[in-house]
């Protein structure tokens, strides 16, 4: 197996600071959770941004001052957000690529979302894959539901997405693909030969997925973005502590992380 890469989702758009009072909001929150999330052994960060009431947000600026301290404090790779919000407009939800990320984030496929729509007919996904490849960003295959992976081989097909993708497996969204062991191996057992894959999985169930994930060679997302518990009716402190949990998790497993350097050789973004 390969190192573990640990990617950690610090924000998302969804959770609010009442329901999770460390939620990192500002840029200096999300930079300073980051630096954490580094030292207890993440590789990787899934970025949102939002305002300073909280709110979920796709101001470029607040993209580019987040990307950029990361950057200056630490090696992660830095992976920003195309999903943004539900009801985001598709020029709001590239506003991250203006922060020159590593990565971004790519979901091939409408899915309910709760009581919402997560909207990403073929065309938008067309144009979000071409704007990422004529600016050099690799994306990470968001897969909420079976028939997103048909479409994003698909699109490999085509020559719009690479045939050695980076896959992401969101598990537990209600209205997506469920959050068990079954549905893992199976999504996990139809991905395209070359790929990479990491699973993050929705509330109670992201400790036991991404254990699974651990063991089955897959790699893991955390993070506040999917959850916000540590234990049943016990928060989290911090994206960190979630972040230190699964390092341990794979130390006792005999799974090495991977750092920074070792996950861009992974996901072959070596040299970028
Ligand atoms: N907030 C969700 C509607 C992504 O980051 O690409 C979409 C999402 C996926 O979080
Ligand atoms: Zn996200």
């Amino acid at each position: 197996m390969d190192p573990l890469i640990i990617t950690v989702a610090l924000t998302g758009a969804e959770v609010t600071p009442a329901q999770q009072p460390h939620l990192p909001v500002t840029p200096a929150e999300l930079i300073d959770a980051a630096v954490a999330c580094r030292a207890a052994g993440a590789a990787m960060v899934h970025l949102h941004v939002r305002a300073a009431d909280g709110t979920p947000s796709s101001n470029p600026d607040l993209f580019r001052e987040a990307v950029a301290g990361i950057r200056a404090r630490t090696d992660l790779i830095v992976q920003v957000s195309t999903g943004g919000a539900v009801g985001m407009s598709e020029a709001e939800r590239l506003n991250g690529l203006t922060a020159r990320p590593d990565m971004a984030s790519l979901t091939p496929g409408t899915v309910n979302f709760g009581t919402e729509v997560f909207w990403n007919p073929p065309d938008l996904v067309r144009r979000f894959a071409e704007r990422m490849r004529s600016l050099g960003v690799v994306p990470e295959i968001e897969i909420f539901d079976h028939g997103m992976l048909a479409t994003a081989v698909k699109l490999q097909a085509e020559g719009l997405l690479s045939s050695s993708a980076h896959f992401d497996l969101v598990l537990g969204v209600p209205g997506g693909a469920p959050a068990d062991f079954e549905t893992a191996l199976l999504l996990m057992r139809k991905l395209p030969q070359a790929s990479t894959c990491s699973i993050a999985a929705v509330g109670r169930n992201q400790l036991p997925l991404n254990v699974f994930a651990i063991l089955s060679g897959a790699h893991v997302r955390t993070g506040f973005e999917d959850n916000i518990y540590y234990a049943p009716g016990r928060r989290a402190a911090s994206n960190a502590e979630l972040v230190a949990r699964i390092a341990r998790i794979a130390f006792e497993l005999g799974r090495p992380l991977a750092t920074p350097a070792e996950a861009r050789w992974i996901l072959g973004l070596t040299g970028r």
